[in-house]
């Protein structure tokens, strides 16, 4: 079942439009503010310890990563938002790039929005979930460090965030990597994307 996620390969990196891997088959992309637990999140999804480095050094955070599952499908790992230590001039190139990346890609058929379960809906989230909607792009919410929540708080938050980001084509569910929540279900939900446009 998440055999083809846990072939993921590192493809390539891009820090302009320019440099995309060519624009065939599907992929889906991984977003959310710098520390929502992208990195982590990836690399247990694809059953990888190293796949997308689980670093806080805006440098490596700052490219398009793509990674590989089979000739035809791809995960990416697109920049965190909201890093505050980042100048201003580098946070517009990344939205410059990220906003053409989003909009022209044909690929892309789904959107893995991770958001830390203590801070969910941020505006910058808000924006690229409206976005999304607006794209009709199957979107899945991933409420990432579940663990520091009781399963109680957990429920109560995916209700609320499902009610605030209601739409035919987003999935929210409470995810944990080191607590393995949600993990089997977020493989299929992102599998599903992968097969369907
Ligand atoms: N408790 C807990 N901490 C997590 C989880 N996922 C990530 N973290 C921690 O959150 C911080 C940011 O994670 P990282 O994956 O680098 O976030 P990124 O900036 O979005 O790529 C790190 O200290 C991780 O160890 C989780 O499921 N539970
Ligand atoms: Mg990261």
């Amino acid at each position: 079942m998440a055999l083809l996620l846990s072939n993921a390969t590192f493809l390539t990196s891009a820090a302009e439009i320019h440099q995309l891997p060519s624009d065939i088959g599907r992929e889906v992309a991984f977003a959310g503010r710098s520390n929502a637990g992208k990195s982590t999140a990836i690399n247990c999804l694809t059953q990888h310890k190293q796949l997308a480095r689980a670093s806080k050094t805006p440098g490596r955070t700052q490219l398009i990563n793509f990674f590989t599952l089979d000739e035809t499908h791809r995960l990416v790992d697109l920049p965190g938002y909201g890093f505050a230590k980042v100048p201003k001039q580098i946070k517009e190139r990344w939205q410059t790039t990220m906003t053409q990346y989003l909009e022209s890609r044909q690929s892309l058929s789904g959107l893995v929005l991770l958001m830390d379960i203590r801070h969910p809906l941020k505006p910058e989230d808000m924006t690229l979930l409206n976005w999304a909607q607006s794209s009709h792009l199957n979107t899945l919410i991933l409420l990432t460090k579940a663990d520091k929540l009781s399963r109680n708080q957990q429920a109560q938050t995916v209700a609320a965030v499902k009610r605030d980001a209601l739409s035919l084509h987003t999935t929210v569910m409470a995810f944990s990597a080191t607590a393995g929540i949600g993990v089997i279900e977020a493989q299929k939900t992102i599998l599903s994307f992968l097969e369907t446009k």
